[in-house]
């Protein structure tokens, strides 16, 4: 059934926090259950649009929570227009800032905004954007944290059986760099040398280090070198794309589009990479995806696999789909992989309803 508009009539905000198959031990944290927060516009019409922000952390939660309810509660009685209301949130807001927790309300709000007029209409939200459903292709990046480089061979065999995939990804920035060689050597005995093997640092270096591991690395083979530095130091990022023959990727902290176009207009990347909940939702990610189209950069995706894969289909530039499990255990028919891609359910919206027993059971209050 199709509707000419749909208003807003109240939001429902809960934070979870669900466990993880393996524990995430990285450059920015080890967290052994993650932090969601799941959030439903329910319009008049009947409509529920749905959405999660995955904050990382659970000392957020709280404020994260009361921020999109607050904005949710000013829109009340109101038609869900995305881009009007990313901008108004947005204003309303400015002289907190732009970026951080403002940034992350606002792309909750705007994810689950697209995914109800999508629903409204009947499609896929890859199709209300004016895209097709394709198989999209993904990297598995559920694993390979920092863990001791022994165990790294079992744990690449299995992440390789859990979809297909061709390509992984390995968190590195260990202390010694003769770890992080046998972490690599590791991976590729399991799965191949024609593995495709992404390597994050996770902001883990300074640029001294960076330079000096990096281009330890530059011989390996590797796909990308993924934010080796802090996230902020464009010159540094400028430099070590320069310098490196390996692409240089960066982009999951950029906070909106103009994050973006600033990294670009200062050589700072190879290739991007934003994350919905800091890029601005899908209104982001569109202007996002407009910017490093029309600079010729590759874009992949960070988290939030269900919404980015239809975001996928509607990018120039398109590059890899980072696939992680993490909400399967609240969504109710979790996303499926084969052969290394992604498979985009035909129902109408992103395609995420919840699991209500594991929403119940994961239920957290802090
Ligand atoms: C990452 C994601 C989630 C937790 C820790 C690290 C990582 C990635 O930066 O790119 O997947
Ligand atoms: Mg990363």
């Amino acid at each position: 059934m199709a509707f000419e508009k749909l208003t807003l009539k109240s939001v429902k905000v809960r934070p979870v926090l669900v466990p993880l198959r393996r524990s995430v031990v990285s450059k920015v944290g080890s967290f052994d259950a993650w932090p969601m927060v799941l959030i439903d516009l329910v319009t008049e019409e009947g409509i529920v649009g749905r959405s999660y922000l995955e904050p990382y952390l659970k000392q957020a939660m709280p404020s994260i929570v009361s921020l999109v309810r607050d904005l949710a509660a000013q829109r009340v009685g109101r038609s869900i227009r995305p881009f009007d209301d990313f901008q108004q949130a947005r204003r309303s807001l400015n002289l907190v800032g732009y970026e951080g927790l403002t940034m992350i309300a606002v792309s909750g709000l705007d994810m689950a905004a697209w995914d109800a007029l999508a629903k409204a209409s009947g499609l896929p939200l890859a199709e209300f954007l004016g895209g097709s459903l394709a198989p999209v292709p993904a990297y598995n990046s559920n694993g390979l944290w920092l863990v001791d480089p022994a165990k790294i061979r079992d744990e690449t065999a299995a992440l390789v059986a859990e979809g297909g995939f061709t390509g992984l990804k390995l968190r590195l920035g260990r202390e010694r760099l003769a770890d992080d060689l046998a972490a690599i050597e590791a991976v590729r005995s399991a799965a191949g040398v024609e593995v495709k093997l992404m390597v994050d640092f996770n902001q883990g270096l300074g640029l001294g280090d960076a330079l000096l591991r990096c281009h330890a690395l530059d011989d390996q083979g590797l796909y990308w070198l993924e934010e080796p530095i802090a996230y902020d130091n464009l010159s540094g990022y400028a430099r070590l794309t320069r310098e490196l023959k390996t692409p240089v990727q960066l982009g999951e902290n950029f906070y909106g589009p103009r994050a973006l176009a600033q990294a670009i207009a200062a050589g700072a990347g190879d290739l991007v990479m934003p994350d919905l909940m800091r890029i601005g939702g899908v209104s982001g990610w569109l202007r996002a995806g407009a910017i490093a189209g029309a600079a010729g950069l590759p874009m992949s995706t960070h988290l939030y696999p269900e919404f980015s894969a239809h975001l996928m289909r509607v990018t120039e530039t398109a590059h890899w789909l980072e696939w992680q499990d993490w909400a399967d255990p609240v969504v109710a028919e979790p996303f499926k992989l084969a052969d290394g891609l992604l498979t985009i359910p035909h129902r109408p919206g992103a395609g995420i309803e919840w699991n209500e027993e594991f929403v119940a059971r994961y239920s957290y209050d802090n």
